[in-house]
């Protein structure tokens, strides 16, 4: 029998012991559909039992402000789970790692060098066009039958990331690249099948096929990124980091000598390995789906892609390459990233928040220990706050004015403390990956195909289903490639 805890104020599902509320989460829909469809029943705020974990269930953004910003602290804890412990030797790195000095700590030395690369050099916007370009060639070989963009485009934003953690840059075809991309593609099929809620904790109890998987992908993660560990510690200077790697390398050193610094705050190699690999795996999944979307919408909306194509050609032009200079004068570009993430969120439910205090949430007590789920789909979905929001419209960016304007039911990266550390460089990527490739290219659907299915399917992120594509090289890119 579950563990009897204080009756809460928050209306709860139904439940049985060991199974907790699973008999009443109806089978097929993943959980953000599900909890979506639930608030109809019990309205926007509302408790389960996933398995034994009592979990309350946020699905409107003043409740969701209040969790991740008014109270943000007092929720900022994570719950550990079977898979991601796996996956980050019980959390030494940041995503799923509980609060923690620790926790903080590297928050700030990948925050620290992400600015590093991005502010005050254009390093990374080198480095983004350089695969653009690499990106651009690689689709317009592809000939003028339909194909399916996504190997190219996750090639390319895999190669951006190895070139910032590590600094390995890949040409077309590398067997080391495949092996990244390989590895990489076995964690999203095994990791939390079904999104980030651990429903199946039972998963450990009964080995599977899954779990060998998973476990044989991050043998061969280890290794690879073991090897670049090494590589790095024998190339060591005193200058400013060169890479994410480096940079956590020379935080290590300065946390060995921090005074008095005990042994539960010394950063580890283990440690320096894991959040190496979870930049790693953020950078990639998220920014080359996100991409992904953007694509398929624009399939669906070719109005759409050809007011992005006017905006860069008033402004930008065929002459040169798109910086990120040019961002002010590219409103609707911004619109349309920004529309995408709110109709189809990575990361729907964001990653599970618990609460290491007694709190509260919309004047409902909120014990400790509590999961919290942030349905980000249903507020990005609420129809209270957005007009027709199953609509892709990007015009609801733009005011009167026509000036940007984001709303306060907005918030793909989460927000609070703990608020996507990728953000800039996302936002940086997508801008100048979106705007190079309509600067070059146009999209349109192989004759007779009807347009992407927008369903989408869940795994470790919400992902287009598969869908094919034909290009056509633009007449006014004259444009060198760098
Ligand atoms: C966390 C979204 C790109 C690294 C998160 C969270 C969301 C998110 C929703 C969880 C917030 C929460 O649990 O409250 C996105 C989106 C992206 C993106 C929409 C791109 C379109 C990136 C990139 C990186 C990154 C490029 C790094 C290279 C992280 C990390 C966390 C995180 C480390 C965990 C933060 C923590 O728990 O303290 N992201 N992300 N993300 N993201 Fe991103
Ligand atoms: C993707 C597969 C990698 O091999 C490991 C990995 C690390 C960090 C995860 C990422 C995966 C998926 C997307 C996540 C990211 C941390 C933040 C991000 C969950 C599992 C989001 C969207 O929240």
């Amino acid at each position: 029998v579950p563990k009897s805890r204080p009756r809460s104020s928050i209306p709860c599902l139904p439940r049985i012991p060991l199974l907790g509320s699973l008999p009443w989460l109806s089978g097929d829909l993943p959980p953000h559909l599900l909890f979506t469809r639930l608030t109809h029943r019990y309205g926007s705020l509302f408790a389960l039992y996933l398995g034994p974990h009592f979990t309350v269930v946020v699905n409107n953004h003043q409740h969701a402000r209040e969790v991740l910003l008014q109270r943000g602290r007092d929720f900022a804890g994570r719950p550990s789970m079977v898979t991601t412990d796996l996956l980050t030797r019980g959390g030494k790195d940041i995503a799923f790692s509980d609060y923690s000095p620790m926790w903080k700590m590297h928050r700030r030395l990948v925050h620290n060098s992400f600015t590093l690369f991005g502010e005050g050099t254009n390093r990374l916007q080198d480095i983004v066009l350089s695969s653009v370009d690499s990106l651009c060639a690689e689709l317009l070989s592809s000939g003028r039958r339909g194909f399916d963009p996504s190997p190219a485009v996750t090639r390319a934003v895999t190669n951006v990331v190895c070139t910032l953690v590590f600094s390995a840059t890949y040409r077309h075809g590398d067997a080391e690249l495949q092996e990244v991309i390989r590895y990489n593609d076995g964690i999203v099929q095994t990791i939390t099948r079904g999104g980030l809620v651990d429903i199946y904790p039972w998963m450990k109890v009964f080995p599977n096929e899954c779990l060998r998987k998973l476990k044989e992908c991050i043998i061969i993660r280890d290794r690879l990124l073991s090897q670049k560990l090494e590589e790095h510690k024998a190339l060591l200077s005193d200058g400013d980091p060169y890479d994410l790697l480096d940079a956590l390398l020379k935080g290590k050193m300065d946390s060995g000598r921090g005074q008095g610094s005990s042994e539960g705050e010394r950063i580890t190699d283990d440690h320096v390995l894991m959040i190496a690999a979870e930049a790693f795996g953020a950078g990639v999944e998220t920014t080359s789906t996100t991409l992904l979307w953007i694509l398929a919408y624009l399939l669906h909306h070719p109005e759409i892609q050809e007011r992005l194509q006017k905006e860069l050609d008033e402004n930008v032009g065929g002459d040169r390459p798109v910086c990120m200079s040019d961002r002010g004068r590219l409103p609707y570009l911004d619109c349309v990233i920004n529309e995408c993430m709110r109709i189809r969120p990575v990361s729907p439910v964001l990653i599970p928040h618990t609460a290491m205090t007694d709190s509260s949430i919309g004047g409902h007590p909120v014990a400790c220990g509590t999961r919290v789920l942030v349905n980000m789909w249903s507020i990005h979905h609420d129809p209270e706050h957005w007009d027709d929001p199953d609509l892709f419209n990007p015009d609801r960016f733009l005011d009167d004015q026509g000036q940007r304007v984001t709303p306060p039911c907005f918030l793909p990266f989460g927000a609070g403390p703990r608020v996507c550390v990728g953000e800039s460089l996302a936002r940086l990527e997508l801008f100048l990956f979106l705007s190079s490739l309509l600067q070059r290219i146009s999209f349109s659907l192989p004759h007779g195909d009807p347009p992407p299915n927008l369903q989408g399917r869940l795994g470790v992120v919400l992902q287009p289903l598969p869908y094919k594509v034909v290009v056509s090289p633009r007449a006014g890119w004259g444009g060198r490639e760098k």
